[in-house]
């Protein structure tokens, strides 16, 4: 590894976001990144070269062509190996605002320092082997992190657990593979193949065990990442909108008496009691000749076929209307809460209807008062809680989409493995299944990855990280 960390130049990048705040973040890091960062830093007396690691300076940033202060700045030094990348760094806090930290970076790149790629601190961090792959990807889902659970969960993965569990996993069958070998090579017994069989089996059923429970949980890591993909829908004027808002606590969406007030479909994250959801507000669903509005229908039945979750809205001052009953059927199956709306009004809605329809518990509410509310969101967290869709927060949750597909292959393999077996294959037959296996988890940690799909998985980094 030591002679790649020589062959990387010094890179340089903005680390924080841009716009206005009160400090802006220049990283430097490389193998020239103290001397590139010496040659504009002023703080009066010695060289960063001799100043001690993991050390913080005050000094100014000058331009030595136009002698010329740029800024007034905390530096930071980190000398490698103990740094993100594992390279010399050098972190300068200048003020905030985009045109100082600009006027830093540029002079960084004119002393001999390159534009780092999006994602190219922590590609550094993974070639030099501080992380390793699904690390590196966590590093992208913290940044992206929606809610706490979700930052829990990437910040685990960041610690390794996932790495843990799958190398550990590896082991168990390279181990495997090798206790085969040594069985077919040196038969101590007559029944070797009875033993050898049984071994695989054994080790087969057990491997698979924990890639199953790690599969379960990845439905979880998706919610939690992704946020539980939650469609309000009902017939227009119903109400949606307005639970929209309450729910977000923001006047987000367009709230009027006029049937047909929301034309496109509304999305936005929230979390209810832990839940967190991706609400979408959609077009009150009915038959119309407006263009506009009819596009919006279409999303809005898209939007329902998409949703993990359905908050059908009905109108309770209103009788039961065919469109009513049309998405009460459309949602029959579904996680749906049927909402009954606008309880604060006299109640027109026949609830013995509902019944024929076989609706489950309906809930009254009233936006507008505030209404029962609460219990809505106590039925949301209990349906994804007790249902075990969502559940301790100490769980390796599987989140990424890459590793999911992975480990999905893995446990094929291991299929294929026991119906070798169970068939009578040839033994070398079953353990290419079992290397397989192994292979494909090997590509969870990034072990036996292809240089393209690490380039293509670095670029999705913003710039700085
Ligand atoms: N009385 C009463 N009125 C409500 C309640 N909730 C919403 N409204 C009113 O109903 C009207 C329609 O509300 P919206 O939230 O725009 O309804 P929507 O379902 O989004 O309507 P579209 O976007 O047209 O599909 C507004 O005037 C709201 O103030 C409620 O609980 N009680
Ligand atoms: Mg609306």
């Amino acid at each position: 590894m030591s002679n790649i960390i020589k062959e990387f130049d010094t890179i340089a990048a903005i680390s924080t976001p841009p716009g206005e705040g009160a400090i802006s973040i220049v990283r430097l890091s490389g193998s020239e990144a103290l001397k590139i960062a010496d040659s504009v830093f002023n703080q009066g007396k010695s060289h960063l070269y001799s100043v001690a690691s993991h050390t913080i300076h005050y000094g100014h940033i000058f331009d030595p062509k136009r002698m010329q202060i740029l800024d007034e700045v905390m530096l930071s030094v980190m000398r490698e190996p103990k740094t993100f990348t594992r390279e010399d760094v050098v972190e300068i806090n200048t003020h905030g605002g985009t045109v100082v930290v600009n006027q830093v970076l540029q002079l960084l790149l004119r002393e001999g320092a390159r534009l780092a790629e999006p994602g190219e601190f922590t590609k550094r961090a993974f070639l030099n082997g501080r992380i390793d792959l699904s690390q590196a990807e966590a590093v992208m889902d913290v940044i992206r992190a929606k809610t706490d659970q979700a930052m829990q969960v990437a910040v685990s993965q960041l610690d390794g657990d996932l790495s843990k569990l799958i190398r550990h996993l590896r082991q168990e069958i390279l181990e495997t593979l090798a206790q085969v070998e040594v069985n077919i090579d040196y038969p101590e017994y007559d029944d070797v193949e009875t033993l050898t069989t049984r071994l695989l089996l054994e080790k087969t059923a057990m491997v698979g065990q924990q890639l199953d429970s790690l599969l379960r949980s990845a439905k979880q890591g998706k919610i939690l990442r992704e946020g539980l993909k939650t469609a309000i829908i009902g017939r227009p004027n119903v109400g949606k909108s307005s639970l929209l808002n309450h729910l977000l606590q923001e006047d987000k969406a367009i709230v009027t008496e006029i049937a047909g007030t929301t034309r496109d479909v509304i999305e936005e994250y929230v979390n209810i009691n832990g839940v967190p959801l991706k609400l979408i507000d959609t077009a009150g669903i009915r038959e119309t000749d407006d263009l506009v509005e009819k596009i919006g229908v279409e999303r809005s039945k898209k939007a329902l076929d998409d949703a993990e979750l359905i908050l059908l809205v009905l109108n309770a001052s209103e009788n039961l209307a065919e469109q009513d009953k049309l998405l009460i059927k459309l949602t029959d199956n579904r996680k749906r809460i049927i909402l009954l709306n606008k309880a604060d009004l006299e109640t027109k809605l026949d609830l013995a209807e509902l019944e024929q329809l076989e609706v489950e518990n309906p809930l009254s509410i009233s936006v507008l008062n505030k209404d029962n509310l609460d219990l809505l969101e106590l039925e949301i967290s209990r349906l994804f809680f007790e249902a075990g869709d969502l559940n301790s927060q100490d769980a390796t949750y599987l989140s990424n989409t890459r590793h999911i597909a992975l480990i999905e292959k893995a446990k094929a393999a291991l299929t294929e493995v026991e119906a070798g077996i169970s068939v009578g294959m040839p033994v070398d037959i079953v353990q290419m299944d079992m290397t397989r296996c192994w292979d494909y988890l090997g590509e969870v940690v990034g072990d036996s990855v292809q240089d393209e799909l690490i380039t293509q998985l670095f670029s999705q980094f913003c710039l700085g990280k």
